[in-house]
């Protein structure tokens, strides 16, 4: 069984603590909780993580490359949170990695400041996801699973 891997940057570790109206009310473990239903149904084992830290999103994300590779990854479903829209590191590891990444969020970011239209992720992203609020999760691993098919 293939592991699909669920990789969430900067501050959303306070999902449901504030600012409900823009990311609702679900916490990060509530996220966690679905992607691990939506695992179940796409047949996936569940890894999600979470950091606050760029260069361990980098690692992660180049690990995620040495898996795929091995045949044991399915794909990346990927929130960068703020680092989306400065990270020219994510956009080289994603890259360089060739593993599959759906690009996720779960604001609408282009209905939002200007600095949030830019996304460093989207050129290497197979797809992305935005504005559907953390059920967009559960898209991204069905998303995924379509990929494989
Ligand atoms: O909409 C998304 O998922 C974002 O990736 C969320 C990031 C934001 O910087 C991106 O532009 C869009 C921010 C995540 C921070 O989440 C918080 C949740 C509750 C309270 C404070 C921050």
């Amino acid at each position: 069984m293939k592991t699909a891997l669920i990789l969430n940057g900067p501050n959303l570790n306070l999902l449901g603590t504030r600012e409900p109206e823009m990311y609702g009310k679900q916490t990060l473990a509530d996220v966690e909780a679905l992607c691990r239903v939506a695992c179940q149904t796409h047949g996936y084992v569940l890894d999600f993580r979470h950091s606050n830290h760029e260069g361990v999103l980098v690692d992660w994300i180049q690990e995620a490359g040495r898996a795929y590779a091995e045949g044991t990854l399915a794909g990346v479903v990927f929130n960068a949170g703020a680092y989306t829209h400065t990270s020219v590191a994510l956009h080289d590891a994603i890259k360089g990695a060739g593993v599959p990444v759906i690009e996720l969020h779960i604001s609408n970011v282009h209905a939002r400041e200007p600095f949030r239209h830019h996304s460093y992720l989207s050129p290497v992203a197979r797809g992305v996801i935005l504005g559907l609020g953390v059920q967009g999760y559960a898209l991204a691993i069905a998303g995924l699973a379509g990929l494989l098919r």
